[in-house]
């Protein structure tokens, strides 16, 4: 199996937690996806990381379907548990993260635009976004990350990525309980082994 990676990305950082948490980080190779030759587009039309290739030759976009993915190459830890009310909590709250996750990439990107062209009104729509979504998780944070499933991996890598790109971002202040779980969080094996070097 492959996997095409960026260093930073931590939609990848996902994918690769997950693979530790399973066993299965061995049988995955990882492929820079910048690397000559490897053209993104080839696999993914959206051009982007991760994308994953199957040992049967299928291609598989989007970090959750891969995390899905390597969930069901392994026993151990439900990372989706099989229980249907249960995995719907857990999709539900991977959708709420991945929501935060995205709104914080598009805040970034809006600063990268050309002098002038830098939208407040967008930028705001996205603030809230993650104003509301971090409130919600401080709120149902202890069920959020009771089992482990996809949920923390999810929260840890979009709360490390974060800090990586919004620095000037305080969002430990108003979430002081999510600050908590994040100190320890961000310092477990498997977040420390796959966090991108600066
Ligand atoms: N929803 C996608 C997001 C993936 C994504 O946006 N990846 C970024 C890297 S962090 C990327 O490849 N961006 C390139 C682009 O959008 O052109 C997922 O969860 O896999």
């Amino acid at each position: 199996m492959k996997l095409y990676y960026a260093p930073t990305s931590p939609y990848v950082r996902m994918v690769r937690v997950a693979a530790l948490e399973k066993g299965v980080d061995g049988r995955i190779e990882l492929v820079d996806a910048r690397a000559e030759g490897n053209d993104t587009e080839d696999r993914n039309p959206l051009n982007k990381v991760p994308a994953f290739v199957t040992d049967d030759g299928e291609v598989l976009i989007e970090s959750k379907l891969i995390c899905q993915y390597v969930d069901g190459l392994a026993g151990g830890p439900e990372l989706y548990p099989k229980d249907e009310a249960a995995r719907r909590r857990v999709l539900q709250h991977e959708a709420l993260i991945h929501g935060v996750m995205d709104a914080a990439v598009l805040r970034r990107m809006e600063t990268r635009r050309e002098e002038g062209k830098f939208s407040p009104w967008w930028d705001e729509r996205q603030k809230r976004k993650i104003t509301l979504g971090l409130a919600q998780i401080e709120r149902d944070l202890d069920a959020m990350v009771a089992a482990p499933t996809i949920v923390p991996i999810t929260l840890g890598c979009t709360l490390s990525f974060m800090d990586r790109i919004l620095p000037d971002t305080d969002w430990r202040a108003d979430h002081p309980k999510l600050a908590a779980w994040f100190a320890e969080y961000d310092q477990t094996p498997h977040m420390r082994a796959t966090a991108p070097a600066d």
